[in-house]
């Protein structure tokens, strides 16, 4: 009961509209980055963060209440226990070990997929409609783990991918010639690390496809100039790390813009991991890698038919056989 009334009323209760929840789990430096962009975005009437340090959350949940006068309104919530993401529609998993000096990564991923089978078998009790969005790494590994782990149908989980590559990916062009990253057509599909693959056929820069623009003006491009760019991408995120310590603000970004495209059913194309058994001739087991795929209300709705040359669908699938080959040393 409040101790005083400021408002009085002249209204019956207002019919309350769907109630839409987002929850983070991991209030780490990516997963607080997430949280305040989604706050900033007006996404949301519940945001609940779960992490396993009980202060360190409690902390980050005031501090972010803190800032209610200046925000959309959201009701924020916090708890170590997950009763706190009861009816989530969207599920951010951000918690992860990291890696120690000296350990391998397969042992790295033995450590997160047991993490894993604690976190997603919550989730899965609390929220059994939500969608599933793994950003923890390596991303496309662990969104398997957390497909395997939920039982849910492929359109329901997904990983951030290579979305965040994406934008670095427009970011270095759009500043090599100097327009608006906004206006950059590019993607970076496959793995999120080393073997991404930079579809360089279907760049197009406000609409001017560039390779075929190139070829019509007979302007010579080096195969391994641009490969160099794809390169400066991957190194974009150890750079940030080894300067920082870890990346956040961008991640922040990529994941808070696939959120509203799914929560706000945008039905818009974003670069994520997905199922991607069967597309662009990728076969030989259940792997979740990066492609062009349409987001909505529903989750992962479709993929896109973007044109490969055949060099990068080789390159997509020789992305595809090396996640294959972690998941099968893992045993999973
Ligand atoms: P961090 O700052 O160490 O945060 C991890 C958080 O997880 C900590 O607050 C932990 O307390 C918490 N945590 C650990 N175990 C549990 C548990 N069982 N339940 C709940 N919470 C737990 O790491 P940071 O936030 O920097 O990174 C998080 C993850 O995101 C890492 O795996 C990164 O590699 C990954 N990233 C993925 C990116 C992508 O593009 N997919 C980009 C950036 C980082």
């Amino acid at each position: 009961q409040a101790f005083f009334t400021p408002i009085q009323k002249t209204a019956p209760p207002s019919p309350t509209k769907r109630h839409t929840k987002i929850s983070v789990i991991g209030a780490g430096n990516v997963g607080m980055a997430i949280a305040q962009t989604i706050l900033t975005q007006d996404l949301v009437d519940e945001l609940a963060l779960v992490d396993a340090k009980p202060d360190k959350l409690r902390g980050e949940m005031l501090d972010l209440q803190h800032a209610a006068a200046f925000l959309p309104r959201t009701k924020i919530v916090a708890s170590v226990d997950y009763a706190v993401t009861v009816g989530s529609d969207l599920c951010i998993v951000t918690a992860g070990a990291r890696q120690i000096a000296g350990e391998s990564r397969l042992n790295l991923i033995q450590r997160n997929k047991a993490l894993f089978s604690i976190i997603i078998p919550q989730l899965t009790r609390y929220s059994p409609d939500s969608i599933l969005m793994i950003v923890s790494n390596p991303v496309d590994v662990l969104t398997y783990v957390a497909w395997k782990l939920s039982g849910f149908p492929s359109n329901r989980v997904l990983g951030s991918g290579t979305n965040l590559d994406s934008s670095r990916f427009r970011f270095l062009l759009a500043d090599h010639l100097d327009v608006s990253a906004q206006d950059v057509q590019a993607y970076i599909v496959g793995e999120h690390g080393d073997s991404s693959v930079a579809l360089w056929s279907s760049i197009s820069i406000g609409g001017v496809p560039v390779m075929s623009f190139l070829e019509r003006q007979q302007i010579a491009h080096e195969e391994e100039k641009l490969e160099n760019i794809r390169k400066e991408v991957v190194q974009g995120a150890y750079e940030v790390i080894s300067l920082k310590g870890y990346t956040s603000w961008a991640i922040g970004y990529s994941v808070a813009s696939l959120a509203r495209s799914i929560l706000r059913n945008q039905r818009s194309i974003h670069p994520v991991s997905v199922l991607a058994k069967g597309f662009y001739g990728i076969h030989g087991g259940d792997v979740f890698l990066s492609l062009p795929a349409q987001l909505g209300r529903s989750g992962v709705l479709g993929v896109a038919n973007v044109h490969l040359t055949d060099m990068e669908a080789q390159r997509l699938r020789d992305s595809a056989k090396t996640i294959l080959e972690v998941q099968n040393e893992l045993g999973i």
